[in-house]
């Protein structure tokens, strides 16, 4: 290779990367705003695989397309390419390429898993042995400084199909979940029925409510703001009418919403599902199948909206 063309293919690299790192930049605003510390770290990661795709894609479409435009055989020439077999540096470049690439993605991955204390499916479950296996709380660069406090513990009933939020300390129960900002949260997920997915994609957590057991599940609020909670695994019917708004806010807030739910009566909470099955007059008016009747709406003392 002569040095001219080195000089070449350094410049388009550069380029490349100069658009991939623009594109991993780009990639930040593709998701709603990362409402917890866990978002943080995996927008960074989502950021650095959208930079790498970017520079690989680029990479492979811009030669198909250069050799397309300009490497182009004549009109009439049907003749056979030069016989070209065989070459090391090369084969051995594109194989440790890749390599590299895998690993480092990885061990990004790993790091964010191990910062974000998200622990194997079994781990997450306590079986019913009354001990909870606490998530070592490694507080990761980036991540706001609680340590020293108690998780929030919060407890989430799902069933067909509304979600239903405990919170012990206050004796409340709510159908809007209230969570205090900078504080780690931990969650109790049950479910009476059948399996539910606990999401909110704001804060990029997500986590199957399996029945029958008891998952813990941590992660740390770090904006203030409403968010929308969706089942994230199909369960029934009413599906789609099993979310509920997420209200973040600053500890004081919420220790105060907490006092003045304490204090309000128990009154039925919100049951999308439920007036969907009344309006239409239950099993008797609907067309097709039988489903099965959504609960009731939870007693509670504070409904939400
Ligand atoms: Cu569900």
């Amino acid at each position: 290779m002569n040095l001219r063309l080195i000089l070449k293919l350094a410049a388009v690299a550069g380029i490349l990367t100069a658009i991939s790192l623009w594109m991993g930049q780009v990639a930040y605003s593709w998701l709603p705003p990362p409402a917890s510390a866990e978002a943080v770290l995996v927008d960074g990661l989502f950021s650095l695989m959208t930079a790498i795709g970017t520079f690989i894609f680029c990479g492979v479409v811009g030669t198909v397309i250069y050799s397309a435009l300009f490497q182009r055989a004549g009109k009439y020439d049907e003749s056979d390419g030069p016989p070209i077999e065989g070459n090391l540096t090369l084969e051995v470049v594109w194989t440790a390429i890749p390599i590299v690439l895998v690993i480092w993605i990885a061990a990004a991955s790993y790091r964010v898993y191990d910062q974000m204390s998200i622990l194997g499916p079994m781990e997450h479950i306590h079986m019913g042995m009354g001990e909870a296996i606490a998530a070592p709380m490694d507080m990761a660069q980036g991540m706001p400084e609680t340590a020293g406090l108690e998780p929030e513990a919060i407890e989430v009933h799902a069933r067909q199909w509304v979600w239903e939020f405990y919170y012990p300390e206050a004796n409340v129960t709510s159908t809007e979940l209230h969570l205090p900002k900078d504080r780690r949260i931990k969650l109790a997920l049950t479910s009476e029925d059948v399996l539910h997915g606990f999401y909110i994609p704001a804060f990029r957590v997500k986590q199957d409510v399996i029945p029958g057991r008891d998952i813990d599940f941590e992660f740390t609020p770090i904006l203030e703001g409403k968010y929308r909670l969706r089942d994230s695994q199909y369960s029934g019917t009413y599906f789609a009418a099993m979310q509920a708004d997420v209200v973040v806010e600053s500890p004081d807030a919420y220790q105060q919403w907490l006092a003045t739910a304490a204090k309000s009566p128990l009154k039925p909470g919100l049951n999308p599902s439920y007036d969907e099955y009344q309006r239409t007059g239950g099993d008797d008016h609907r067309p097709g199948w039988k489903t099965v009747p959504p609960a009731p709406a939870p007693m509670v003392n504070y409904v939400g909206s």
